[in-house]
């Protein structure tokens, strides 16, 4: 038919991708944003911070009886992250794909994790790995008012007709 992409179930679909501390100080943001944006996904948050324990303690509530949570703190807050919001059909099932397995010894090759990394303790990105752990996640790093919601320059809209 002539819908448009826009009107298709699930295409409005968000996700929390972070660049951890080590993803920042290798360098790897222009290149993992880069993998994204090739993909075809849209960006509609992004922001650059120290993250703090209360924020990090919520996010990763589930894993604090971990033994590797203490030192999951301690990296986490090593350095800035770089938080993004990325939305499109199936993002968040596309980039766990993207980002491979947590373990990076596991990793395919192809993937972030599997390129850039070696160990699960420097594992350079986050991504969300539910629906409903994605909008948990995005109420908890972003403001309703960082995302934007914006039209690519060739949709009609755009030209002011
Ligand atoms: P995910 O990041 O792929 O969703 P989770 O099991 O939710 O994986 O773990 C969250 C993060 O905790 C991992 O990305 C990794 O940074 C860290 N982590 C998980 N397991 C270990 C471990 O065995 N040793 C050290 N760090 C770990």
């Amino acid at each position: 038919g002539r819908r448009s992409l826009s009107s298709v179930p699930g295409v409005r679909e968000r996700t929390l991708i972070a660049i951890k501390p080590d993803g920042v100080q290798r360098r790897l943001v222009g290149q993992i944003i880069q993998r994204f944006e090739q993909r075809g996904f849209k960006l509609v948050g992004l922001k650059m911070l120290q993250v703090s324990d209360d924020l990090l303690s919520q996010h990763y509530g589930q894993l604090r009886t971990k033994p590797f949570y203490p030192g999951l703190l301690q990296y986490m807050t090593s350095g800035p992250v770089v938080a993004m919001v990325w939305e499109g059909y199936k993002v968040i099932e596309s980039s766990r794909m993207m980002v491979g397995h947590t373990n990076p010894a596991e990793a395919q090759p192809g993937t972030v994790r599997g390129d850039f990394s070696i160990h699960v303790s420097r594992n350079v990105v986050h991504a969300s790995d539910s629906v409903e752990g994605a909008q948990r996640e995005i109420q908890l790093w972003f403001k309703g008012k960082e995302l934007l919601n914006w039209e690519c320059c060739d949709h009609a809209s755009t030209f002011g007709l």
